[in-house]
């Protein structure tokens, strides 16, 4: 009832379809019969057959003989122990001591959290991932953790892939047990771009802990430490790996950039051990770490830190490979990188060419080279999937030690830039975000600061601005409203505050907030929102991960859950029918519970009727059925 309502609402069918509408009529969700999973999905196949899939429509297009992905063959049936045995046996400290007891260099895979989220626009799937985690926990259990989850996947997951981030969660964590998973978590940012209420923030990590994060990753924005403590101690508190992260900038070596220097990390690293880390992240968003800075830096932390390093790092530069093995060299615990095929440029480096780099020396990973070619061999079949994300980054570049863009967020920034018509002026953007970071005080950039100097950039490139004009006491300057936001004091203080002479251009008389901004929001009421959901949802029942999901994205939550109700479990689709539909006498099948699973076979599409709908003729395990949809194009 619910499709035939929308089917037929005049909104609908003057193609001015969008999520919105669904949002603000709420009587079209007036209906008794739930409609069936199978008829849902079928909808949701009939529907991007016919019109495409609005996120990749006018992109490029994957090669059409491109094969499905299949995981490599598991090697043991038994699943040997790995760093999760630890953790669950002896708890989050025994972890740490572990990490600084071994000699090898301890890796983390990041392909299914950085890796995809910096060539890929965050846009892998679950299924690609859950299918090759049972290969990772035969052949890879020599890992020190899959980051699987947090950082941009979270939103991503629910607005652009119609998927829960939590299922996605719990799926990896059971096709994976002996591994730990981790996640990045932007400390009183949660998974998200702005502040929450401190018992927001405990509530989501309780919450992620129990559905099967291991390691948590917490950073601030601006190397608060005032701003970690909450999530920290949350994390602490379920007993979890707390992984208290520096974030590294500028170029420590370099006396005319000395605000971050040996003496500032050294300072902050003490500080995490204080609040009570396990371990010490330290993570270079952008990959601005020559390796040189890596020998000293480490070294000195290793000498005046007890707490295990775990180095994080992207190889946009090229030269991230020399980097980590100076770490490496310098008594670096553990580091990040990325399976080949998802590696290089603005990802992680690469882990095959580390694993070689370091064979028969006293760093030896222990790894498989072999067991890393293959599940490399299968991402490189996933990736065939995702042309449409691809960011068309020819090469690595220098440049990025001008701007210090993280890697997240280079090719994102670019799409963006690319929106308002500025792609061609792409190296003015860079500049200019170099020039802002300068203006704001030299701050550290990463999500969501770099955000909002991203945010500033992009509005004086396309206003022709320079750094002086808006500087100038005189000029009227419309700042925007991520800028304003981040000068009150919303997303905290950087070390020595915002220079004076842009907070008072940006907020004129207005006094900024210089205390932690967690302390003056009112902490959320669980049974209200409990409430105000259910109401949203026209009753439909929703668990705790739903609730926390709706508490970091309310709107973005509900527009899932709502075309959940319309398109059902769309993430057991295959990733070619996710994004472009089928063809006619094409098969596939979707597993929508363990062990039911639907063959689907698309006969024919019909012409487009006088009501501007079409027909779409299936098969569904061996039934004929068929779906009429609009055809909106
Ligand atoms: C999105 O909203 O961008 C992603 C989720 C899929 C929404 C479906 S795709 C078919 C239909 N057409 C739209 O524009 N939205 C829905
Ligand atoms: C994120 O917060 O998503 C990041 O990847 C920061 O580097
Ligand atoms: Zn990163």
């Amino acid at each position: 009832a619910f499709v035939e309502n929308l089917l037929k609402h005049p909104t609908f069918l003057n193609n001015e379809y969008h999520t919105k509408f669904i949002d603000q009529t709420p009587e079209l969700f007036d209906f008794k019969p739930r409609r069936d999973r199978a008829t849902k999905i079928l909808t949701y196949i009939a529907d991007i057959t016919v019109n495409g899939h609005p996120e990749t429509v006018g992109r490029p297009k994957p090669d059409a003989r491109g094969a499905q992905p299949k995981a490599p063959t598991q090697r043991t049936k038994d699943i040997p122990n790995g760093t999760r045995h630890i953790l669950d046996a002896s708890g989050p400290q025994a972890v740490a001591d572990w990490m600084r007891d071994q000699k090898q260099l301890l890796i983390t895979d990041t392909t299914m959290r950085d890796g995809h989220q910096s060539l890929l626009a965050t846009r892998m799937r679950s299924i690609d991932m859950i299918r090759v985690a049972p290969t990772y926990s035969a052949n890879m259990s020599g890992l020190f953790s899959m980051e699987c989850w947090g950082g941009a996947t979270f939103d991503v997951a629910y607005r652009f892939l119609q998927e829960c981030p939590w299922q996605r969660l719990r799926d990896i964590r059971a096709a994976m047990p002996n591994i730990m998973t981790q996640m990045l978590l932007r400390a009183s940012n949660g998974v998200g771009y702005t502040n929450y209420p401190d018992n927001v923030v405990q509530e989501f990590v309780r919450q992620a802990a129990v559905s099967g994060v291991d390691v948590f990753r917490v950073f601030d924005s601006l190397n608060w430490v005032e701003n970690m403590r909450v999530a920290m101690d949350a994390v602490i508190e379920a007993n979890k790996v707390c992984e208290g992260t520096i974030c590294y900038t500028g170029d420590m070596l370099d006396p005319n950039r000395s605000k971050y220097d040996l003496k500032y990390y050294v300072g902050m690293a003490k500080e995490m051990e204080k609040a009570g880390a396990h371990v010490l992240g330290l993570k270079d968003m952008a990959g601005l770490m020559k390796h040189g800075t890596a020998s000293v830096l480490i070294k000195t932390l290793k000498d005046e830190v007890g707490l295990p390093i775990h180095f994080h790092t992207h190889d946009t530069s090229g030269a991230a490979i020399a980097t980590v093995l100076a770490a490496s060299a310098a008594g670096v615990d553990c580091i990040d990188a990325a399976m080949d095929s998802f590696s290089g440029n603005t990802s992680q480096p690469t882990m095959g060419s580390i694993v070689e780099s370091l064979k028969c020396t006293d760093r030896d990973t222990g790894l498989d080279i072999s067991a890393i070619r293959e599940i490399s061999n299968y991402w490189e079949t996933v990736r065939g999937h995702y042309t449409p994300f691809e960011s068309g980054l020819q090469a690595p570049a220098s440049e990025v030690y001008l701007h210090e863009m993280p890697g997240g967020q280079f090719t994102n920034l670019k799409a963006q830039a690319r929106s308002l018509g500025l792609e061609d002026r792409w190296h003015e953007v860079a500049q200019t975000y170099a020039d802002v970071n300068q203006m704001f005080g030299d701050i550290v950039k990463v999500t969501p600061s770099s955000k909002v100097v991203g945010d500033m950039a992009l509005m004086m490139v396309s206003q022709n601005l320079t750094r002086a004009q808006v500087e100038d006491p005189d000029s009227d300057v419309s700042f925007p409203d991520s800028v304003v936001d981040m000068m009150r004091g919303n997303l905290g203080q950087p070390p020595g505050g915002f220079p004076d002479a842009i907070v008072k251009k940006v907020l004129k008389d207005e006094k900024p907030n210089l205390t932690r901004p967690g302390k003056h929001l009112k902490p959320v009421d669980f049974a209200a929102v409990r409430a105000e959901l259910s109401e949203k949802l026209g009753g439909a029942p929703f668990d705790d991960e739903d609730l926390n999901g709706y508490l970091m994205y309310p709107k973005v939550y509900t527009d899932y859950a709502q075309r959940h109700e319309i398109y059902g479990p769309v993430r057991t689709l295959p990733t070619r029918t996710f994004f472009y539909g089928m063809e006619p006498s094409e098969e596939i099948s979707a597993e929508i519970d363990p062990g039911k699973t639907l063959e689907i076979r698309l006969q024919a599409v019909a012409e487009t009727n006088d009501e501007g709908e079409v027909k779409v003729f299936f098969e569904l395990n061996g039934q004929p059925r068929t779906i009429r949809v609009p055809n909106r194009s």
